[in-house]
């Protein structure tokens, strides 16, 4: 009787041993397989080897390779119509107190961008990005070009507030549009940017960085993400596109 005891015991004990070791194994996987980035890649490439939230914009890292950011970086349609913004029914103001649907800003060049006027870390630099960029564009071309920055906080960026920003950015002229929109439209054409952005107090968000080229008809042709970035790709991919 005591020996069966001794045997089950002893089993028992290399049951345990052996499942323990399986979780230690499979845990040792995932530490090395997995990185992990900010999803707004605020400090560009940079990756953590684990979890844990950016020192930057305080978004919870995410692992690398369900990371949706990387496939959007450039993407070139072939579903024209499907694929266009202005499929989009949603009504914006813009700084100039008119209310237009995407799809009036057809057969223009667009770049645009989301930001928010209260912003003092990431948005005042991809401001200076569209500046820059904007800079680069021969100005023959502006006719067929709209520089459009999408507010995502449409509660404190009103059309009046819009119009003093974009003037104390030198965004005044005709080419340049800024929008207001509802929570719902600014939060569903985020989407379709793949800009993802989140409020974390009453005048501030964490954000993605990106600038989006859409051709005349709405479909997208180019992104660049992040801030300062070289932006020599981007800015002959609009030369390229309003050349069409
Ligand atoms: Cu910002």
């Amino acid at each position: 009787m005591k020996k069966y005891k001794i045997t089950v015991l002893v089993l028992m004990l290399l049951i345990a041993f052996v499942s323990c070791k399986r979780n230690t194994a499979t845990t040792s996987i995932n530490n090395t397989k997995i990185a992990y980035q900010c999803p707004m890649k605020c400090e560009g490439e940079k990756t953590f080897t684990i979890e844990g939230s950016c020192a930057v914009c305080k978004m919870d890292l995410k692992p690398l390779a369900s990371s949706s950011q990387k496939t959007s970086s450039k993407v070139v349609s072939n579903e024209i119509s499907d694929e266009s913004i202005f499929n989009l029914t949603s009504q914006w103001n813009t700084e100039e107190g008119n209310v237009i649907k995407l799809k009036d800003l057809k057969g223009k060049t667009l770049v645009m961008v989301m930001i928010y006027t209260t912003c003092k870390a990431a948005c005042p630099r991809l401001v200076a990005d569209m500046r820059n960029i904007e800079k680069q564009i021969p100005k023959k071309y502006n006719k067929n070009l709209r520089y459009v920055l999408v507010s995502i906080d449409p509660e404190t960026d009103t059309p009046a507030r819009l119009k003093i920003f974009a003037k104390e950015n030198l965004m005044d002229d005709e080419h340049w549009t800024f929008l207001q929109g509802t929570k719902t439209s600014v939060r569903e054409f985020a989407n379709v940017l793949a800009v993802k952005y989140k409020q974390i107090s009453p005048l501030d968000f964490s954000h993605s960085n990106i600038i989006s080229v859409f051709n005349p008809q709405g479909e997208l042709v180019h992104q660049q993400e992040g801030l300062g970035v070289d932006n020599k790709e981007t800015v002959s991919k609009i030369i390229e596109t309003v050349q069409k």
